[in-house]
């Protein structure tokens, strides 16, 4: 390195992903590979994202990592593999008016700076790591002039949380398990982009904001090791179930999609129900949401709304499309009438136009 007073930096920003068949199991725990394919639904960049700055300079003398302005250890080993592992396809880099030069070799010993923003409440329990991962991968690769396409670097994210590989993409993305056991081949590819199926309407409903107790790492690891239920769904179900969902993004067959995901999400937390002990994402409120949406799209010729639930008790539900949403959020509102200013803003709505 020439001089020691630059500092280079990249800002990215990504959008957290709700899947639709979901991953819930790992086949090898340390290298993040899972027991069936999933697939999600990338959010807009504008709701539910993480913005990374990465910097490095020659005067930094350790990695470190701030999140939401709070300093955080990067000690962990997802944030050390993915480090370890962007660094080693790292590439020389060289801006002669800045007086910049890095060989391939100096990136070794430089260090990096990372500070971290979630735009939505860390507290509000839908705080993700996928989103998180995904950012911290693609600012690092960029920085670092990696040359590798977006199905490396999911790889790569994958290491750092299972769910971030498919925030590498916008609109649809499967997370494809792969059969190697050093996960060369477990990545994920875009189904198709943001603009494919732009009907659609995200609705978030945020049923309780507390951290949940069972976190999702070890959630699936007792699932794996108790229940029968996931290892017919991995063997049996999902395989087939992620054709159909294919099948049905590509044809933007809504009545099919819903199904599906509805289906999904209720066998993953039959999943968890299974486990033993039984872990419970859902609450009360939970269950009333999909008893509401169940009859609503029973009165209807075809579904209006689908929903699916993660490791926790919020409600994501998909609108067909913003009439549908507009129905929706008025069945919500009357059904879950808010009591505060506070909950009015519980209601996520991942569609900047309504
Ligand atoms: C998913 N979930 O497909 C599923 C559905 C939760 C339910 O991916 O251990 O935070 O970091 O790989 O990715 C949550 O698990 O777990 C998750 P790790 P991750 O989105």
């Amino acid at each position: 390195c020439e001089s020691e007073k630059w500092v280079l930096m990249v800002t990215a920003q990504t959008p957290t992903n709700i899947a639709v068949i979901k991953y819930w199991g790992k086949r090898d725990e340390d290298l993040i590979l899972p027991i069936n394919d999933s697939i999600s639904v990338t959010l807009d960049p504008e709701h539910l994202c993480t913005t990374t700055t990465v910097a490095v300079s020659p005067s930094f003398d350790q990695d470190r990592m701030w999140l939401n302005g709070k300093e955080f250890s990067l000690s962990g080993g997802r944030y050390q593999r993915c480090l370890k592992e962007i660094r080693s396809r790292a590439s020389g880099f060289e801006d002669e008016k800045k007086g910049v030069k890095i060989t391939e070799k100096d990136w070794e010993n430089l260090h990096v700076h990372i500070s971290s923003y979630n735009n939505f409440p860390t507290a509000a329990g839908l705080a993700s790591s996928a989103a998180g991962f995904a950012c911290l991968v693609f600012s690092l690769a960029k920085l670092m002039n990696v040359k590798e396409d977006h199905g490396r670097l999911s790889a790569i994210a994958r290491q750092g949380s299972g769910s971030a590989c498919r925030s590498l993409y916008g609109g649809f993305a499967k997370w494809i398990m792969g059969k190697n056991d050093d996960g060369s081949d477990s990545m994920a590819v875009q189904l198709a982009d943001e603009k494919h199926w732009d009907d659609l309407v995200i609705v978030i409903a945020v049923v309780s904001s507390r951290q949940k107790e069972t976190s999702s790492t070890s959630g699936m690891r007792e699932s794996v090791e108790t229940s029968k239920l996931i290892h017919h769904r991995a063997k049996e179900v999902v395989p087939k179930r992620i054709v159909e969902m294919e099948e049905a993004i590509k044809n933007r067959d809504f009545e099919s999609f819903a199904h599906l995901s509805c289906a999904d999400s209720n066998q993953f937390h039959a999943v968890c129900m299974d486990t033993c002990p039984p872990i419970f994402y859902m609450n009360d409120t939970s269950h009333r949401i999909i008893s509401c949406v169940e009859k609503w799209n029973r009165s209807e010729a075809s579904p209006q709304v689908a929903y699916t639930f993660d490791a926790g008790p919020n409600a994501v539900l998909i609108a067909r499309n913003r009439k549908a949403a507009a129905l929706l959020l008025q069945r919500l509102l009357f059904h879950f009438p808010p009591r505060s200013d506070a909950d009015l803003k519980s209601y996520v709505i991942g569609d900047k136009s309504i």
